[in-house]
């Protein structure tokens, strides 16, 4: 680690002070390019540190960046890795209220809830499918803390991943009844279709990113549990979205789910 322990807490501060204040900020290498992965993901750790302290519950994992169209989208080349507060989950057919988003993008994702816990390392795609109890459509809203959207790896983490608010729903189905690798997703925003994919899109099968999170939280000698909803990263190119406009998932084969944004 690259960074002393005040930094790394000031720095979750001042991002989660912009998350809650839904105010932008530079991206935190411009002041700390010396910063690595381990400080990184030790300030996203201190914001989720700081919201378990405030009374609130982690009721998710999330995997990012896990589709050749989001990397090329936001200028990248891996995977990382997020938490899910019970304050990001929107009821489905719920509002999310833009005063309190700073420039919010809707990505189609699969979510997946586990049933035994998964740890790495070595976890590959048969095992994430044998701890799966079932899988179901979700929307994730992501909101970079940062200018324009503008980050690079290291100041994402730390920005616990965009997470922003999520949507589940539809027809949960369990894990053997769907082949997610081809599996068809339709994003709709206002009733026209604006995106279109296939499971396959997120890492060859959305289950190897769920793979890749347990072999990430492996070598820190962490798991994911039992019972844990994971979004396994979006499909598609996140779409902007803004007051007024509602928007739709369809999964084929597990029915719709979708929020609205006032
Ligand atoms: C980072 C989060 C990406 C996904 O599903 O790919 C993400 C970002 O693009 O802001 O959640
Ligand atoms: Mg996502």
């Amino acid at each position: 680690m690259k960074l002393d322990l005040d930094t790394i807490a000031a720095l979750a501060e001042h991002l989660e002070g912009c998350e809650l204040g839904a105010k932008d900020t530079p991206k935190i290498t411009d002041e700390y390019p010396e910063m690595d992965w381990d400080d990184a993901y030790a300030i996203q750790n201190e914001i989720r540190r700081r919201k378990i302290a405030r009374g609130h519950r982690i009721i998710g994992l999330k995997a990012g960046l896990t589709s050749h169209a989001k990397m090329k989208q936001m200028g990248v080349t891996t995977p990382v890795f997020g938490f899910m507060a019970d304050s990001y989950a929107v009821p489905e057919g719920g509002e999310c209220r833009m005063a309190e988003l700073i420039h919010p993008k809707v990505e189609p994702e699969i979510a997946l809830v586990t049933r035994a816990p998964l740890r790495g390392p070595g976890c590959h795609i048969g095992a994430v499918l044998a701890a799966t109890d079932f899988v179901l459509p979700g929307i994730e809203v992501i909101d970079s803390r940062y200018r324009d959207f503008k980050f690079d790896l290291k100041s994402v983490v730390a920005d616990n991943t965009s997470a922003s608010r999520f949507v589940v729903g539809g027809r949960p189905r369990p894990a053997a009844e769907v082949d997610l690798r081809t599996v068809g997703i339709v994003l709709e925003k206002n009733g026209e279709p604006v995106a279109f994919g296939a499971g396959a899109a997120v890492l060859g099968h959305p289950a190897a990113a769920i793979a890749m999170l347990a072999n990430h939280l492996g070598a820190r000698g962490e798991e994911i549990p039992a019972g844990t909803l994971i979004l396994s990263g979006g499909i598609t190119e996140a779409v902007a979205v803004k007051a007024g406009d509602s928007v739709t998932l369809r999964v084929q084969g597990m029915g719709s789910v979708g929020l609205r944004f006032a």
